[in-house]
């Protein structure tokens, strides 16, 4: 329409310079000359690696926008039914190698650089992460959007811009410190502020009440205190398309900078007070994993991003005038976790309050749209949110829950006539003083499917936290969408020596873009030279490995030896103390035997990473015992380099890359029904690692695709957990002896002072071990001497590794991706344009 009113000559002005930038050395160069004098205002003579960082980030970044605004563009006049992932966590972790490897720059961008003095690693070594995530959920999201970009799936992500990301760790005697990780501190070369896109989202008020010209009564959000979202895109390309798809993360900021009345009456500090409370919604993110918190602050960021979001989406969805009914025929909206559940509420509040309609029509269009993801069945990590915050944050949105919830009963009661049991199950509040709003009940009554993240986990949801939801709605509403993981950066940025062996056996790169063609790399497990080179990649990646563990910690780790590694968040349910009870029971057996016999031992590194919540005390307990562990360990003289023990500090995505290709063995051994699914434990096997690990989460379907001989299995099974932790509670189990011994060992003072780990070893004792480390023990020590036996083979092990790597192709998250398209979202690719 605006062009029809353009002359001939605005038009040809537009075509001329409307081309696009080249791709080629030159042009990379001349591009990155330019920011350097013009962007960063630097003269040649005053360019460090992190002004080649940002000048390198530059040009990339054009062309990334560029494709951004084609794509956008092509999905406006297209305007396709689009998915909405809603996550309050994107784990993205570093973009510039990402970037160039998705657009195809990297090669002639990494000639162009080094022709001007610099060394492309060093220049991508200046990039902070983007840590806006925890842990798993977070990264999934990350892969997902990946995965969005890869298959020319019309996707946004919805999120928020916090100001401060996942705390930095430290360390100090061998006890976590977190300091903050303002990673905004220089300019962000990946984002797009879109400041003239701001949605005021309030707070409180009231609810009034009015009766309509057809004589229908009707409810009024008034009032409240306002702040508003500022949007911040962030785009992400696929690999090998020019698709690239946007990432929404709302900023908050007041509605005014401040206020001038306050200012003028001399009353300096108020006048800012405003500023300084809109801008805290977004300032931080939660740094809990699996443990939720009922902050009222917490409360406000989701209602926040979930409006903002909304009111996007449907200014998108009214630019094309369609009826309210083909609202979910446009938009899909997947829930990540519960956190975004209020939108359901918020969708409905506009539907009823906003637009008039009746309230079935507008519940048969909410529950259409959304579909919800649910990663855990820990009982600490359910969403729960107390009615009186609600009710003063959000009066409208809490008469609406009293209402769903009341309809929702209604139907429960026709189907089961007077059970009160199953109302009081299902019911989305739960009595209790206060009472409270079960965000899991909300998301499965307002969503139209419901999936797990692994075919245990989504079993185990059906029989267990769920199982009453299936009694009502069957069992078709539940589903299973196993994880995956995106290849593109797991395999071929993180391992590229890799990545060009896969290539060169397979004949070309297709298998980035299909995954299942690996399966093409069998035959070459038998070739005594692929196998030579396949073990020549992993010795250079446990090089890097080794050097970067000496630059952090100045512990000496021979990458001749096997490099054992666990690497996650830390969470009792994920047992890094049975790990670390483990290595002290390995350390005694080394010092137990003679020179003889330690001739056939094989050297082992077991090596640690990852971040404790800053409030979960055991779980910081658990990295000092590491800590103090490692010290004596790797002080022992008599221990040469038999054993080794490291905790890398500061686990992060840009670290992953860097550990995962240089593992033989990765530790995946939570008690059994507690990991969802697990995403590392792909990552590790992907790269030719061996995984080690109990019955559970998506270790079982790895194993499936593997084959037995390729994975070490142990520990007890999911259904036998019940039954332990009953006999662990009523009956005095006797601790298994080899545990005892390492207890006593930490208890004697051979690790430093025992005192302070007295409330870890507690968690063991007087009827509790609820994780069943004590059962789990056993088998775990002997399942570690398997992989010790196994690994002395080292033409053996290697053909393990090949056949893990060829056998992972389901594990991709474009396959995922690909489910949730075809069973859930009813999406279609929409292809960009060569
Ligand atoms: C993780 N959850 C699961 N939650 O633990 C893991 O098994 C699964 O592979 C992964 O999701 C992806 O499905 C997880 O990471 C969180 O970090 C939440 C952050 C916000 C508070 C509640 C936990």
């Amino acid at each position: 329409k605006e062009k029809a009113k353009w002359s001939k000559e605005t038009l040809a002005i537009w075509e001329k310079y409307g081309c696009e930038e080249s791709v080629d050395k030159e042009s990379f160069q001349k591009s990155f000359v330019r920011h350097v004098n013009t962007t960063l205002a630097r003269s040649s003579l005053n360019v460090d690696n992190f002004s080649a960082y940002q000048a390198t980030a530059h040009t990339v970044r054009d062309r990334l926008i560029e494709r951004w605004n084609a794509t956008q563009q092509a999905h406006t006049l297209k305007d396709p039914k689009r998915v909405y992932y809603f996550s309050l966590e994107f784990l993205l972790g570093r973009s510039l190698d990402n970037a160039l490897l998705n657009l195809g720059l990297k090669e002639q961008f990494g000639e162009g650089v080094k022709e001007l003095g610099f060394r492309m690693e060093d220049v991508l070594e200046q990039e902070v992460d983007a840590a806006l995530g925890n842990g798993g959920l977070g990264r999934l999201a990350a892969c997902y959007m990946d995965s969005l970009a890869t298959l020319d799936y019309p996707a946004w992500g919805y999120g928020l811009r916090y100001t401060y990301g996942i705390f930095q760790q430290r360390l100090k005697d061998g006890f976590q410190m977190e300091l903050p990780d303002y990673w905004l501190n220089f300019d962000n070369p990946w984002e797009l502020p879109r400041l003239d896109i701001a949605i005021e989202v309030r707070f409180g008020g009231y609810v009034s009440k009015y009766t309509d010209e057809n004589g229908r009564t009707r409810h009024r959000w008034e009032g409240g205190d306002g702040v508003q979202a500022v949007a911040y895109d962030v785009p992400i390309p696929g690999y090998g398309t020019k698709n690239c798809i946007n990432i929404r993360l709302w900023s908050s900021k007041p509605k005014r900078q401040f206020d001038l009345s306050r200012f003028n009456a001399g009353e300096y500090e108020q006048a800012v007070n405003e500023q300084m409370k809109a801008e805290n919604i977004t300032a931080v993110l939660y740094p809990n994993d699996n443990h939720m918190v009922g902050k009222e602050l917490r409360l406000k960021q989701q209602f926040f991003w979930v409006y903002a979001s909304l009111a996007d989406i449907i200014r998108r969805f009214k630019k094309t005038d369609r009826a309210w009914d083909q609202f979910p025929e446009k938009v899909a909206i997947q829930l990540n976790d519960t956190h975004p559940t209020l939108a359901i509420v918020e969708l409905q509040r506009i539907l009823v309050d906003q637009e008039g309609l009746d309230w079935d029509d507008a519940w048969d269009i909410v529950t259409r749209t959304f579909a919800f993801t649910n990663h855990t069945v820990l009982p600490e990590a359910m969403e729960k949110w107390h009615v009186p915050m609600v009710e003063y944050l959000l009066p409208r949105h809490m008469q609406i829950i009293f209402d769903i919830n009341l309809f929702f009963l209604q139907k429960v009661e026709k189907q089961f006539p007077n059970d009160r049991d199953i109302l009081a199950k299902l019911s989305i509040i739960e009595e209790a003083t206060p009472q409270s709003v079960r965000m899991a009940h909300l998301a499965i009554v307002g969503s139209h499917r419901v999936n797990g993240v692994a075919a245990l986990h989504s079993n185990l949801i059906k029989t267990t936290i769920f199982k009453d939801f299936v009694k009502f709605y069957g069992p078709k509403k539940f589903e299973n969408k196993t994880n995956g993981i995106t290849p593109r950066r797991w395999l071929h940025q993180a391992n590229p020596k890799l990545s060009n062996l896969i290539t060169e056996a397979l004949g070309d790169k297709k298998w980035l873009k299909d995954l299942s063609l690996l399966k093409n790399l069998e035959p070459h497990a038998k070739s005594k030279d692929y196998r030579r080179r396949w073990k020549a990649v992993k010795h250079s990646n446990k090089v890097r490995l080794a050097e970067y563990i000496k630059a952090k910690t100045g512990i000496d780790a021979n990458p001749n030896s096997l490099f054992d590694v666990q690497v996650k968040r830390i969470h009792e349910y994920k047992r890094q103390f049975m790990n670390i009870l483990g290595v002290i029971h390995r350390y005694h057996y080394l010092k137990s035997l003679t020179p003889e016999e330690r001739r056939d031992i094989v050297p082992r590194v077991v090596i640690f990473g990852g971040k404790a919540a800053p409030g979960y005390h055991i779980a910081k307990l658990v990295i000092k015992l590491i800590n103090s562990v490692s010290a004596t360990v790797n002080a022992d003289e008599s221990i040469e380099d038999l054993l080794k023990v490291v905790f890398i500090p500061d686990y992060n995505v840009s670290l992953a890359e860097i550990i995962i290709p240089a593992s033989d063995i990765s530790q995946h051994i939570s008690t059994a029904g507690t990991e969802a699914s697990g995403t590392s434990n792909m990552k590790f096997v992907l790269n030719g690692g061996l995984i080690l690990g109990t019955v559970d989460g998506a270790n079982i379907e790895i194993n499936e695709e593997i084959g037995d001989d390729n994975i070490f299995l142990f520990g007890h099974l999911a259904d036998r957990v019940d039954d332990l932790r009953h006999a662990h509670r009523y009956r005095n189990v006797p601790m298994d002896p080899d545990l005892q011994s390492v207890i006593t060992s930490i208890e004697t003072g051979n690790f430093g002072d025992s005192r302070i780990f007295a409330p870890l070893i507690n968690t063991l004792t007087f009827g509790k071990d609820y994780y069943l480390l004590s059962d789990d023990f056993g088998s775990y020590l002997d399942a570690q001497k398997l992989v010790d036996e196994a690994y002395k083979d080292e033409d053996e092990w290697c053909k393990k590794s090949i056949l893990c790597t060829a056998r992972m192709g389901f594990f991709s998250s474009d396959r995922a991706i690909r489910e949730y398209a075809d069973q859930i979202w009813d999406l279609k690719p929409v292809p960009a344009k060569a």
